[in-house]
């Protein structure tokens, strides 16, 4: 295990409004480590060459350790907990660590669309492009991630993971998700329907780690 200091460089690129780069960042932060952030927007391309050879898909977040690239938020989340001094982030308990594996993979798969791609991207980042928000979209987004959060939900009500004793990698990576679909008031309004998932999220937001983390509404100044 090391910690990051002069012997050893961590940089992440990415760009601040953004899901996964928020969740990568989350994982430094809950270690306590020292990065350089390294700008890269995946919505303003062209990309530099530079990067596409640290990622070949041209999105964000990458971690470069030394001379070690490692791109997809999970994988980095992995890697950050095994390398890096600190209670372990995965459960040791079987159970337990396949229900977060399974959490990490349904937030990919079922609620970054709906409540990102369609709730938060449509509300919140198309107004500063100076585009309406697509209503139709946003409407079809509330009722996806009304599916997404009710599974979360029960997985919260379960109590192996999300339980507000111990942090694993499923609490870094649902927090962003939680944290930007609270920032239209949409996702205000239909977090207060899933009381379990309600309480983790209070603790989880006043965690130092996610209020080091949390980049914030998106303004134009970010553009
Ligand atoms: N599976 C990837 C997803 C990364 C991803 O989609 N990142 C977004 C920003 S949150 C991105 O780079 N989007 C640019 C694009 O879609 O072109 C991961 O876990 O890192």
């Amino acid at each position: 295990m090391v910690k990051a200091g002069p012997a050893t460089q961590l940089s992440l690129y990415g760009t601040e409004d953004s899901l996964y780069f928020w969740i990568a960042r989350l994982a430094l932060h809950e270690r306590g480590l020292s990065y350089d952030i390294i700008e890269m927007d995946p919505f303003d391309p062209p990309l530099p060459d530079n990067y596409l050879a640290l990622h070949p898909f041209g999105r964000i977040p990458t971690l470069v350790h030394d001379d070690f690239a490692l791109y997809e938020a999970s994988a980095i989340l992995r890697y950050v907990d095994q390398v890096f001094d600190g209670p372990s982030l995965v459960p040791a308990d079987a159970r337990a660590a396949a229900r977060m594996s399974q959490l990490m993979s349904l937030l990919d798969d079922y609620a970054v669309n709906p409540m990102i791609a369609k709730v938060v991207s449509e509300r919140l980042f198309s107004p500063l492009e100076g585009e309406e928000p697509n209503e139709e979209a946003i409407a079809e987004g509330l009722r996806g991630a009304d599916r997404a959060l009710a599974a979360v939900e029960a997985i919260v009500s379960e109590g192996l993971i999300l339980n507000q004793r111990s942090v694993t990698l499923a609490d870094l990576y649902l927090g962003p998700f939680i944290g930007y679909f609270v920032m239209p008031p949409e996702g205000v309004v239909m977090l207060r329907k899933f009381p379990a998932l309600s309480r983790w999220y209070d603790w989880f937001a006043a965690r130092p780690s996610a209020m080091a983390a949390n980049p914030g509404p998106p303004t134009n100044e970010d553009k």
